[in-house]
C-alpha cells in the first residue's frame, strides 16, 4: 500500500480546518495529514491540536517568524517527504478544495507524475465567486499560459497530487516565499519532463475566513512567471 499525505497550509482558518479536517479523516484515515500553521492569530492550531490528539497520523507544525503561502508549502511538503511518503496532495484549507475529489486526483496518480485538480477543462469550474474575481483568474490563468506553457490549464490549481519522484526532484530548489509557489513547482516538475495531467474540479468559494490574496501578491506572481521561464 502507497503512503499518502496531505498537506494544509494554514492562516486563520480556525472556521475551516477542523471540517476539512474531518471530511479526509472520515474518507481516508489511513492517510496522514500535515498541518503547516504560521502562528494563526485566530486560534487554528488549538483546534487541531485537539483534532490530532485523536489521532496518530495528523502532524502540527507551528512556524515563527516570517509567514508566507510559499515557506508553508515548502515546509510540509519536505517533511512529508521525510516521513516516506508515496504521495504527496497539496489543498487549501479553506474548503474551496473539496475533499470529495481527492480519490480521483490519487487514482490517476497511478499514470501521472503531477495530477492538478483544474477548474479550467471540461467538467471544471468555479461556484460561488463573484464575477469580477472569475474574470480575473481567468485572465491570470491565461496570461500565466503564455507565460509558462499552453500544456497546462489551470497553472494556480493549488490542489495536486504529486508523485515522491517529482516532488523531490525539485523541492531544495523552491524559492516562491508567498503564493508563487503553486507556478514555481509545476513549471520547474514538468521542466523534468515529469507527466502532468489535469481532472475536472469544482472550485467553491470560501465561505467562512478571509482571502490572503490581494492585488500586490497577485502582480508579484505575475512578474515572478516571466522571472521563472527565463532563469529556470
Ligand atoms: N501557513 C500559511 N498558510 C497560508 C498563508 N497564506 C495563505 N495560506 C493558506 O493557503 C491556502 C490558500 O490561501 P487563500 O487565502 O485561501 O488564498 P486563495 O485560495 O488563493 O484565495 P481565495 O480564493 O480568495 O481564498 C489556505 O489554506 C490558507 O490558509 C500563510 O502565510 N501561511
Ligand atoms: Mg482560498
Amino acid at each position: 500500500m502507497e503512503k499518502v499525505s496531505i498537506v494544509l497550509p494554514t492562516y486563520n482558518e480556525a472556521e475551516n480546518i477542523a471540517e476539512v479536517i474531518r471530511l479526509i479523516k472520515n474518507n481516508h484515515p489511513e492517510w496522514s495529514v500535515f498541518v503547516i500553521d504560521d502562528s494563526s492569530p485566530d486560534g487554528t492550531f488549538k483546534i487541531v491540536e485537539d483534532i490530532s490528539k485523536k489521532f496518530d497520523n495528523i502532524f502540527l507544525v507551528k512556524r515563527e517568524g516570517e509567514r508566507g503561502r510559499g515557506l508553508a508549502g515548502a515546509y510540509g511538503f519536505e517533511l512529508a517527504l521525510k516521513q516516506g511518503s508515496d504521495l504527496i496532495i497539496e489543498m487549501d484549507a479553506d474548503m474551496s478544495h473539496h475533499p470529495r475529489y481527492l480519490k480521483d486526483l490519487v487514482r490517476e496518480a497511478k499514470d501521472f507524475d503531477v495530477v492538478i485538480g483544474s477548474r479550467y477543462i471540461k467538467g471544471g469550474g468555479e461556484e460561488g465567486r463573484a464575477f469580477g474575481r472569475r474574470v480575473i483568474s481567468r485572465m491570470a490563468n491565461l496570461y500565466l499560459r503564455c507565460v509558462l506553457g499552453f500544456s497546462v490549464y489551470d497553472w494556480t490549481s493549488g490542489y495536486r497530487c504529486f508523485q515522491r519522484s517529482a516532488l523531490s526532484a525539485i523541492v531544495s530548489d523552491i524559492r516562491s516565499k508567498g503564493p508563487s509557489i503553486v507556478e514555481e513547482v509545476l513549471f520547474k516538475i514538468k521542466k523534468k519532463g515529469f507527466r502532468i495531467k489535469e481532472i475536472p474540479i469544482i472550485f467553491f468559494e470560501r465561505e467562512k475566513g478571509t482571502s490572503k490574496l490581494n492585488f500586490r501578491i497577485l502582480f508579484r506572481t505575475l512578474f515572478y512567471s516571466i522571472y521563472l521561464r527565463i532563469f529556470s
